[in-house]
């Protein structure tokens, strides 16, 4: 992977220039212009990419790359190369190596490469140039102009490697700084494993019976596959997913709770720390529909009460119950909570009532519904020879008979 992160080290203005540094300005040939000449560090020069990052552990030895940028008849250059002293100790630079031939030498000149200079405690200074004054020599674009190797002394944090005082000088003893400087950085070890986390969607009631069931991870993984997960009550289908998140189908085969781990080590983040083991319990708990029991007297006698009391039961704990009525007669109330449908039909209400239909519907939306019925509402006739049936009705004598007849109640049983 390529980054290409810009950081600036804070680094005072270096005091003299390349002549002062080498004494040897009578030996240089011209630098064309490099106002616009940048360099960067090349954390891993092995690699054709100019990388700003790499991640070391302690002890290791790592070789840096100093790249000159888009710059114009270079003959000479000098870079400060600030870093993290507590993290890391120079050890020495090169001006080449056989990987990384250095820049001023691909068109045939001779040069010399000064030796390091330690100006002050985690600053080193480069300088290298063209021997002669062969125009022929000098050399433009980009490319290597040397390389550091440095111990890791901590692995625990963040150190970086700065540019400052890049210095493409002319024969005048002047120079012009590059002012496009991209430094690198030695990230840290990571030791850390990382973790999970389940998360449930819960099934479509009306769909088929299945869980999705997301993995978040702390950090991207690889080899993280379906096998991986253990299930005890179900079964995986479905399974995706890369990086830090994944996902599968969980269908359960009992009901209750449903265990699901993955074991420590199932998965592995870029610098190969096993994950550790997560748990889960998924409760299946799927809804069991209602019933509803009753036989609606299917009769009643004007100025008479009529009231019919449904039961109804659900076998899941956690359900309440609701009832529904289409079709109900105007003269009659119904309570959605208790499912009684109750009223006292006049005169003019007597006629026939259709297509009732009493249901009930649990806290998960299912519903099942009695039979539809019908009840008529009759005159009173006057005579004393009814039978009562009190089974399903609430009888009450009337006290005022508009009709002046005997008032009887009939419940018909359907
Ligand atoms: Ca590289
Ligand atoms: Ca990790
Ligand atoms: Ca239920």
């Amino acid at each position: 992977m390529v980054f290409y992160k810009k950081r600036r080290c804070i680094e005072g203005l270096a005091a003299f220039t390349i002549f002062a540094f080498f004494g040897l300005s009578a030996l240089f040939s011209e630098a064309g212009q490099n106002l616009s000449a940048g360099c960067a560090v090349d954390m891993a020069p092995r690699t054709p990419e100019i990388e700003s990052e790499i991640t070391a552990r302690i002890n290791d030895e790592i070789m840096i790359a100093i790249i000159a940028q888009n710059v114009t008849d270079l003959d000479a250059y000098q870079v400060d190369i600030v870093y993290d002293a507590n993290g890391l100790t120079f050890l020495k630079s090169l001006e080449e190596t056989q990987d990384n031939q250095n820049l001023l030498k691909i068109n045939g000149g001779e040069t010399i490469y000064m030796p390091p200079k330690h100006i002050r405690e985690g600053t080193v200074r480069i300088a290298g140039a063209l021997l002669g004054n062969h125009t022929e020599n000098v050399v433009s674009g980009g490319g290597v102009i040397s390389l550091l190797k440095f111990k890791v002394l901590d692995e625990t944090r963040k150190k970086d490697v700065c540019l400052a005082n890049v210095l493409f000088p002319d024969s005048t003893g002047k120079g012009d700084y590059a002012t496009s400087l991209e430094n690198g950085t030695i990230l840290p070890v990571d030791n850390s494993r990382p973790s999970l986390d389940f998360s449930f969607t819960e099934p479509d009631k009306d769909g088929p019976v299945s869980i999705q069931v997301k993995i978040d991870f702390s950090e991207p993984v690889a080899g993280f596959e379906k096998n991986d997960i253990r299930v005890s009550g179900g079964e995986i289908d479905t399974f995706a997913g890369s990086g830090k998140t994944y996902t599968f189908l969980l269908r359960p085969e009992i009901e209750g709770d449903i265990q699901i781990t993955v074991p420590a080590d199932s998965a592995h983040d870029d610098s190969g720390n096993g994950n550790l083991e997560k748990n889960a319990v998924y409760s299946f708990n799927p809804n069991h529909p209602p019933s509803i029991f009753g036989t609606p007297p299917t009769a009643v006698y004007a100025n008479e009460t009529y009231k019919f009391t449904p039961k109804a039961e659900d076998p899941d704990p956690e359900d309440s119950l609701l009832f529904n009525i289409e079709n109900k007669p105007d003269w009659a109330d119904f309570d959605i909570k208790t499912g009684v449908l109750n009223g006292i039909p006049l005169n003019s209400d007597i006629g026939e009532y259709e297509n009732i239909r009493i249901s009930v519907t649990d806290s998960n939306g299912d519903s099942i519904p009695l039979p539809a019925f019908q009840i008529s509402v009759k005159a009173i006739e006057n005579t004393d020879s009814h039978n009562h049936d009190k089974t399903e009705t609430t009888a009450s004598k009337p006290d005022d008979d508009n009709s002046g007849g005997v008032c009887f109640i009939e419940s018909v049983q359907r």
